[in-house]
């Protein structure tokens, strides 16, 4: 695979790179992405019944048991070529940041130390009256309905569903990082939710070099300074053998 010379240039001269990814960047992993593809997550789950407060308030076992699955499917898949590269970085570059939008927990468990969960965890549990976050107690069998420990109420997935807030401290850091990055390499990010899909272009107007790597285009084509087409897991290690093996 051929890269510009200016690409792995900005990428060797860079002090800080933010790796910004979304569900492509997991999908050779095994984990179904949202959007694309014949087995994309929202053509068979609908996101106003699994993805929403009303939704869940409407039914919680329903939400529940495609969550208890979600992470019983985590558990069992593991991390791929792109997440070990993006964590191998930090060993090479003085400031490394991971925002993700992935709930899966992927970057952590490959090695990455500094990752921005912009849509929450799986890994977490959040009171549905009182908001307090727990670790999930990762019970092997579904329970119906798992219950705050300290007010009784009922425990939701602590991701960030359609219409909430992002978490107002990860996305500031978010805001932060990209405002002070040398390159931002966006991967796997169909750039279609918000407010995540403004941070390459926070990067870009506080002139950062933009590299886009998808297997398909998407509307930051035209303002990213290098589109990579083709699958993050075989991308990644190459991008990486020609900065820093050849
Ligand atoms: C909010 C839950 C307001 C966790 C998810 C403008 C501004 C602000 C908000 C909005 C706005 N316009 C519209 C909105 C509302 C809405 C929104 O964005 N709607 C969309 C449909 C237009 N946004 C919200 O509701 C957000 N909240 O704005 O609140 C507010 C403010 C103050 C106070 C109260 C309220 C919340 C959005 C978060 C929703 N939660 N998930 C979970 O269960 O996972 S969304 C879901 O989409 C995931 O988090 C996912 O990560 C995210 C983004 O999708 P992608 O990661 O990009 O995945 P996708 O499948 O779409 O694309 C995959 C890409 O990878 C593709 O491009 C594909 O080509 C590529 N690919 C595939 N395989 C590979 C690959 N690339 C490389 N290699 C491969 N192998």
């Amino acid at each position: 695979m051929k890269f510009e010379r200016t690409l792995i240039e900005k990428i060797r001269q860079a002090q800080r790179i933010v790796f910004f990814t979304g569900a492509g960047v997991s999908q050779e992993s095994g984990i179904p992405t949202f959007r694309d593809g014949p087995n994309s997550v929202w053509q068979h789950f609908d996101p106003e019944v699994y993805a929403t407060v009303p939704g869940f308030d409407k039914n919680p076992t329903k939400v529940w048991e495609w969550y208890w699955e979600r992470r019983q499917t985590f558990k069992a898949l593991k991390p791929n070529a792109a997440h070990h590269v993006i964590a191998a970085w930090q060993e090479k570059i003085q400031k490394v940041t991971v925002i993700t939008q992935n709930i899966d927990g992927f970057h952590q468990r490959a090695g990455s130390q500094s990752v921005i969960e912009l849509h929450g965890s799986l890994a977490m549990d959040k009171c549905r009256a009182n908001g307090h976050s727990f670790k999930h107690d990762g019970n092997s069998v579904f329970d119906e309905h798992p219950s705050c420990a300290e007010c009784g109420s009922l425990l939701r997935p602590d991701v960030v569903w359609f219409g909430e807030a992002l978490p107002d401290v990860a996305y500031y850091q978010a805001e932060m990082d990209c405002s002070n990055c040398d390159v931002l390499i966006c991967i796997g990010c169909s750039m279609d939710i918000y407010p995540a899909a403004n941070l390459p272009y926070t990067a870009i107007a506080s002139g950062a070099y933009l590299i886009q790597i998808n297997l398909n285009s998407t509307n930051l084509n035209e303002v990213a300074n290098c589109n990579l087409r083709g699958k993050a897991g075989e991308i990644m290690p190459a991008l990486w053998q020609a900065v820093y093996e050849n």
